[in-house]
């Protein structure tokens, strides 16, 4: 017998929860198609994509996310001139779960379709608003939630996008950010400290070489918002995260 969407809906979302994620929401292509489009990525831009330029007869996207709960999880590690990122690889390993699951039971998927944007799918799927840090901010885990989306011809039933402004008057995340590189819901990448390329980054920290061989930010700033444990590696800049009241009693560090 053919299982109901509303039982096949709920069984892809307990598995998901069962297996990794902390929340899970699904939307329709049709919505994020209907985004204008625009420019994905900063050093290397790539124009946004419609959903079937993954699939043609894709029927719903579910949208994963993956509670940042320690700082480990900001590493950056250089590799051969590259950056490793290892809460990436823990988020694909927990999402391949979910694609599995999905694709025993017959149907199509594409795994973090990228040239989608990633947080609004999650802010259409009901994971959370967007912040004025411009990350996803969901009520119970804060801007600390990172994402992953499966593209699929399941036929699932979709969440309410959600609509709601938990920022308010607060601007804390802004006020907080060493570099100026927030204005209320966006951040300019050529300021935020984690816009530097890979590549830049990799020099940087191969070669000990000061921030200011590729931006104006001194160097000491750099070395206080992303710093260094091991040899090899820095932890990303989290402070317009540390400065956000949502999902703050969520994480222990
Ligand atoms: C490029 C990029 C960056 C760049 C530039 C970010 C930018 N301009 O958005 C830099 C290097 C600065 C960056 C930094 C970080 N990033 Co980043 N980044 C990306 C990436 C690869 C693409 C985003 C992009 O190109 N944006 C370009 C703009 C035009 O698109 P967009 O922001 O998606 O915009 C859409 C919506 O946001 C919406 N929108 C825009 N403004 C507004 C305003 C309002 C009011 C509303 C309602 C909607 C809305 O409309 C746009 C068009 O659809 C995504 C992954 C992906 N493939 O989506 C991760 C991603 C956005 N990054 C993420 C994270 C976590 C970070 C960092 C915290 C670093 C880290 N620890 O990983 C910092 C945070 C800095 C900050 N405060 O934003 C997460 C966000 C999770 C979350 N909670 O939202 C993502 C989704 C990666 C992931 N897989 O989890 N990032
Ligand atoms: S990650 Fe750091 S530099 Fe980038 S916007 Fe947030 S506080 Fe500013
Ligand atoms: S710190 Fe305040 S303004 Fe910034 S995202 Fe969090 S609630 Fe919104």
């Amino acid at each position: 017998m053919t299982q109901t969407s509303t039982a096949l809906t709920k069984e892809v979302k307990e598995y998901a929860l069962s297996h990794g994620a902390e929340l899970v929401g699904i939307l329709s292509p049709e919505t994020i198609d209907a985004t204008p489009n625009h420019w994905i990525g900063w050093q290397v831009q790539q124009p946004s994509e419609k959903t079937t330029y993954y699939m043609k007869e894709a029927r719903s996207i579910v949208v994963l996310g993956y509670h940042a709960f320690d700082d480990i999880y900001e590493a950056q590690i250089t590799h051969n001139g590259g950056i490793e990122y290892p809460i990436y690889t823990r988020m694909r390993l927990y999402a391949r779960r979910v694609l599995r699951k999905l694709e025993e039971k017959g149907f199509n998927c594409v795994i973090y379709p990228f040239n989608l944007s990633q947080k609004k799918m999650a802010q259409l799927a009901g994971l959370g608003p967007i912040g004025k840090n411009s990350l996803i901010i969901n009520p119970e885990y804060g801007p600390w939630i990172r994402l992953q989306s499966i593209l699929t011809d399941a036929p699932l039933i979709p969440d309410e996008p959600s609509t709601e402004d938990l920022c308010g008057d607060c601007t804390k995340c802004i006020d907080a950010c060493p570099t100026k590189a927030l204005t209320p819901y966006k951040v300019d990448p050529e300021r935020c400290l984690i816009g530097i390329s890979e590549a830049e980054l990799s020099r940087l920290i191969t070669e000990n070489l000061p921030y200011t061989t590729y931006r104006t930010t001194p160097d000491e700033v750099f070395r206080q918002h992303m710093p260094r444990h091991t040899k090899n590696s820095v932890l990303m800049c989290t402070t317009c995260q540390k400065a956000c009241p949502y999902g703050e009693d969520k994480r222990l560090t």
